[in-house]
């Protein structure tokens, strides 16, 4: 490869065939408006049983998570695996997947970071299940991006159960709150304005409950308002992914151990931050092959 001082070109031009299809115009514009994207029917059937194996499968072994933290919120209604693609190789199959990794390299403009892999068990509560907050703690909520701007930390939440009815813990959020700061700032960055009446059952007029099915994504950043719904219909089952740019810092894991990141593909290992034995710390910042790197991942059978 040439040196990257003497490139014209940016780092994310490849020759390789990408396995990933950008996000289009509209949907672009629709996260820029709104502040997520609700994509419809990522995974197939099987992929959502797979999905369902992995979850149990890890639960079941009452898989250790990461050390408790002070910030850490963890209720007896939610079971909640932190660090979870250390736990099972499974996940690698969604992680390292093309429907996936397009919209991600669409949103953060082609510098992705998985920074964090959760399995979420949600049982049955006749109170919201969470409340109004925005992500990534007090320091990162007080960024605030301008329209046009790449994303700086984003959210894929997947659905392996039916999320399609009102209080099945629906995700609840507030279209276009990602433009606008909260007025309280506190440590775990709830709203008490708008908490109060969440714990009445009233939410603000403009709040969304998403209906989501199994197999769909929903994608949202850090800055956008959200809560979780009741759930008084069955266990709610879904993996919540963070992501963010390659020179972000980590939520669950330090850097991920050789012989997590030896089982990967190459572009999986770099969305966890690995750039081999040759590393160097201004890789994160200027990674010299990035477009040839994510240009395809994963197996055969994603393809
Ligand atoms: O469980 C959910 O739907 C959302 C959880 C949540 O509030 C979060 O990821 O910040």
């Amino acid at each position: 490869m040439m040196h990257v001082s003497t490139m014209r070109d940016s780092t994310l031009v490849t020759r390789r065939e990408r396995d990933w299809t950008p996000l289009t115009e509209e949907q672009l514009e629709g996260y820029e408006r709104d502040g997520y994207i609700h994509l419809k029917g990522v995974f197939d059937q099987d992929e959502v049983a797979r999905g369902l194996a992995l979850i149990d499968d890890v639960v079941a072994k009452g898989a250790p998570t990461i050390e408790n933290h002070a910030s850490f919120t963890d209720r007896s209604h939610t079971v909640r695996v932190r660090d979870a693609v250390s736990r099972t190789s499974e996940m690698d199959h969604f992680l390292d997947h093309p429907k996936l990794v397009g919209p991600l390299m669409s949103l953060l403009n082609g510098s992705v970071q998985i920074l964090g892999t959760e399995i979420f068990v949600r049982s049955l509560q006749e109170e919201a299940l969470e409340y109004w907050h925005t992500d990534g703690g007090e320091y990162l909520q007080r960024i605030q991006l301008t329209p046009g701007s790449p994303g700086l930390q984003v959210k894929a939440q997947i659905f392996f159960t039916d999320v399609t009815e009102s209080n099945s813990g629906n995700f609840l959020l507030i279209p276009g709150s990602h433009r606008k700061l909260p007025t309280s700032n506190n440590a775990l960055c709830y709203m008490e304005e708008l908490d109060e009446p969440l714990r009445r059952g009233v939410l603000p007029d403009d709040a969304i409950e998403v209906k989501a099915a199994p197999g769909d994504v929903l994608l949202f950043p850090y800055s956008l308002w959200h809560a979780v719904a009741p759930n008084t219909h069955r266990e709610r089952k879904t993996f919540i992914l963070r992501y963010g740019q390659l020179w972000h810092r980590p939520h669950d894991y330090f850097s991920q151990p050789r012989e997590i990141l030896d089982r990967m593909s190459p572009r999986l290992r770099r969305m966890f931050g690995d750039f081999g034995d040759d590393a160097h710390p201004t890789d994160y910042y200027k990674p010299v092959d990035q477009g040839d790197v994510m240009a395809g991942g994963g197996t055969c059978e994603q393809r």
